[in-house]
């Protein structure tokens, strides 16, 4: 075929190895809470971000809207300024590509798919020194309606006890999200014997009182090392938390939260919009939706500016499940079967 004469999408494809998902991984997710895919990102990836990161903390990238590192401060001082960054993806290409990477895509299209809406990101330095999270629920910070919020948390270095990897209170899954009082925070009040926490995310567990809901699971945190490379996928529920760097080397990671694109999205990150949500702000990275959403402002190929590739392939005018097949693996399956869907 003339070259001139291919789409413009299929020209530029980057070479890409779908990541076929489980129905195993899937039931992993649902029993445990959390997902770890190790090397879904390749070392050469994770190399390009790492740089970029240094090149972050050196003062050598300018993040628009941020103020430039302090050159006159040592190096070791200087890194410690940077703790994490959120929503680059809105300012920096390579943070847009990573938000919407084909293979993270892949995982969440059959944990929470099949459409995807691309929510968040968050870059953490975690240099030698810095503080963790404390428990938490991610859907605290980021509501969707109905509840379906994704974490998706690339590791950059490798993340050890030591240096501060992540932990998960397996069987929380299943609580609801606990309202603070002192903060006016919806939680899920209509259950009425819910309660209310305070200072969720704080590392002081006598602080924290999500601490009193992490007890109800003794003995059932877990420990969640990770390669450069490796992706941990959880949900919106599950109590979580990581703990402070105590080693001498750094624990980056690329953190991006994600929701079934038919959920509604009250949140833009604190920043104001029009409207009662914001999804028109988030962009489509897999499938369709009849709800609004935006374009990636970097080109990065997704289902809101290539649905060819990453939209509804198939019987595009049918609404899509994702189902397990006969051989084990998710598959997005159309509806409109008139032997099952009467
Ligand atoms: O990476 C960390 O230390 C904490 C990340 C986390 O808890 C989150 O993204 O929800």
């Amino acid at each position: 075929m003339d070259a001139s004469a291919a789409p413009a999408t299929a020209q530029r494809v980057p070479p890409y190895q779908p990541y076929p998902v489980t129905v195993d991984e899937y039931v992993r997710f649902r029993r445990e809470g959390f997902l770890v895919v190790k090397g879904l990102v390749s070392r050469a990836e994770v190399e390009e971000l790492n740089a970029h990161t240094d090149a972050i903390m050196n003062g050598d990238v300018h993040v628009p809207g941020l103020p430039a590192p302090d050159l006159a401060l040592p190096l070791a001082e200087r890194h410690k300024a940077w703790e994490r960054l959120h929503m680059a993806h809105r300012v920096l290409e390579v943070h847009e590509r990573f938000l919407l990477h084909p293979r993270i895509i892949d995982v969440l299209e059959a944990l929470i798919g099949p459409d995807v809406l691309a929510l968040q990101t968050m870059l953490f330095f975690k240099q030698p020194g810095q503080a963790g999270q404390g428990y938490h629920q991610d859907a605290y910070y980021i509501p969707t309606q109905p509840d379906t919020l994704c974490g998706a948390w690339l590791a950059l270095d490798p993340a050890t006890e030591e240096n501060g990897c992540l932990w998960f209170t397996v069987g929380s899954q299943h609580e609801p999200i606990y309202p603070d009082d002192q903060v006016d925070h919806p939680g899920d009040r209509l259950l009425d014997d819910i309660g209310t926490i305070c200072n969720a995310s704080h590392p002081d567990t006598s602080k924290n009182t999500l601490a009193k809901i992490a007890a109800k699971y003794p003995g059932a945190e877990v420990k969640v090392e990770a390669e450069p490379g490796d992706v941990v996928f959880f949900g919106g529920h599950i109590l979580h938390r990581s703990h402070a760097n105590r080693a001498n080397y750094s624990r980056r990671a690329f953190v991006s939260h994600y929701c079934n694109a038919r959920s509604r999205v009250p949140w833009n990150h604190g920043q104001p919009y029009a409207g009662d949500s914001a999804n028109y702000l988030h962009i489509l990275a897999r499938g369709t939706t009849h709800l609004a959403y935006a374009q990636p402002k970097f080109g990065t190929l997704c289902a809101a500016n290539a649905p060819e590739l990453y939209g509804q392939r198939i019987f595009d005018d049918q609404p899509h499940s994702m189902m397990g097949d006969d051989n084990g693996f998710m598959i997005t399956e159309p509806h409109g079967d008139p032997d099952h869907d009467d």
